[in-house]
């Protein structure tokens, strides 16, 4: 998986436009039960969470469960890391081999 924007190491300003993309799996709505489906999650300042741990849900750790491959971000000045996390149909990580981290710098 992947950022197809930001660019890792990019100066961006607010709202952060950011754009998701998943290679080897199909992303499914939260409940999808198939395999090699998943959705989007992105933590901020966080790491890949281990496989099968439940992802939580709260300001910096982001669901996309209606399958959306994109978001817009309000982000204080600085660095920030962005992870992005694959997650099953129950939210649980795909491990960090599904997850991807880049830094931004927000002005
Ligand atoms: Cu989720």
């Amino acid at each position: 998986m992947s950022f197809v924007q930001p660019t890792d190491g990019a100066t961006v300003s607010n709202p952060v436009h950011v754009v998701f993309a998943l290679d080897g799996m199909k992303v499914a709505p939260a409940g999808t039960t198939t395999d090699g489906t998943g959705h989007h999650h992105l933590l901020v300042d966080g790491k890949p969470l281990a496989k099968g741990e439940v992802i939580p849900a709260n300001d910096k750790s982001l669901h996309f469960g209606k399958g959306q491959t994109e978001t817009d971000l309000t982000l204080p000045p600085g660095d920030h890391t962005l992870t992005l996390q694959c997650g099953d149909g129950a939210h649980r990580s795909y491990g960090p081999e599904l997850s991807k981290t880049i830094t931004v710098h927000v002005k």
